[in-house]
């Protein structure tokens, strides 16, 4: 029997879903582009982000019809950079999802058009919500920009390519973390909560829980790649097993991980009571991100 939060999560999926729909079937481009980007958005995926961001919103002054432009823009600009790293100029990846990778499916030239599209219609999207004002668009924007390029995501992405030649030590794993991972999430947390009309201190607060969310997301991926089930998880294990990637089992052991990972959770819940939101359905969140099992 399915659990309340287990519901949550399916009903939240199915709405967000509908959302992404609107914006993507009635999109006039040509057909392999469309084609591609549909691919690859609705390959399953586990929608995170933007259930983060509703379940941010909901712990604030809830107002659906504000937030689905940028939870639709901000799993767009996630499934780009899914489509781009699986790529052979970066991790050479034949599946993910349990299904091809997008160059796989179609060709190089098409995923990298793909992700190119998915990117930049994202902005647009927020750009032309009436729902929004001018003022919420531009702060909107100007978010994602951040945490998506690089001075965020794009950033984390080089780093954590060098870090595949060096080693790095811990401060500078949690720093490619928290760029590749930790401000994807960080957008959708605080997003959902601006929106909502959080105040600047619990805003600040929610930046920390977020902060910690990303890397608390990172050590289970970690653990996954090394321990994980790859039916479940849709890609075979073990590919930094047998590199010089630095990851948290490596450095830590696996209980040492583990025990990172606890240390990490008592500091994102003490971050996320004092932006009063302790109850909220981000704890949940919480829990199910540092437990998941795909
Ligand atoms: C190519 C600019 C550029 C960036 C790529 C996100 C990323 C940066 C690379 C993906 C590789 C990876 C394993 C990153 C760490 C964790 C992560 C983001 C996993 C995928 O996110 P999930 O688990 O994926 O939310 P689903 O499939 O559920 O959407």
């Amino acid at each position: 029997m399915k659990t309340n939060f287990e519901h949550y999560l399916e009903e939240k999926k199915d709405v967000f879903l509908k959302e992404l729909g609107r914006y993507i079937h009635d999109l006039d481009i040509p057909n392999r582009l469309k084609e591609s980007m549909i691919y690859s958005l609705e390959a399953g995926g586990k929608r995170i982000r933007p259930i983060l961001l509703m379940a941010s919103n909901e712990a604030y002054n809830s107002c659906p019809n504000k937030i689905y432009s940028s939870a639709v823009a901000l799993e767009m600009i996630h499934t780009y950079s899914l489509i781009h790293d699986d790529l052979p100029a970066m991790d050479n990846d034949d599946y993910r999802r349990g299904k091809l990778t997008n160059h796989k499916q179609f060709d190089e030239a098409t995923a990298i058009l793909a992700g190119d599209g998915l990117l930049t219609y994202s902005f647009s999207i927020i750009a032309d919500d009436p729902n929004l004002t001018d003022q919420e668009k531009v702060h909107i924007i100007q978010k994602l920009s951040k945490a998506s390029g690089p001075q965020g995501m794009v950033a984390g992405q080089i780093l954590d390519m060098e870090a595949e030649q060096t080693p790095v030590n811990l401060t500078s794993l949690e720093n490619i973390h928290a760029l590749k991972t930790g401000e994807l999430l960080s957008f959708a947390v605080e997003i959902g909560a601006y929106l909502g009309e959080a105040t600047k201190e619990e805003l600040q607060y929610l930046n920390e829980f977020s902060y910690y969310l990303g890397l608390i997301f990172q050590v289970q991926d970690d653990l996954l790649d090394e321990f994980g089930d790859p039916e479940k998880l849709g890609k075979p294990v073990g590919s930094d097993v047998g590199n010089d990637k630095s990851t948290y089992p490596k450095l830590l052991t696996a209980e040492g991980a583990v025990a990172k990972k606890s240390e990490y959770l008592k500091l994102a819940e003490n971050a996320l009571s004092q932006a009063h939101a302790g109850d909220s359905t981000l704890a949940k969140l919480m829990n199910y991100i540092s437990k998941r099992d795909r």
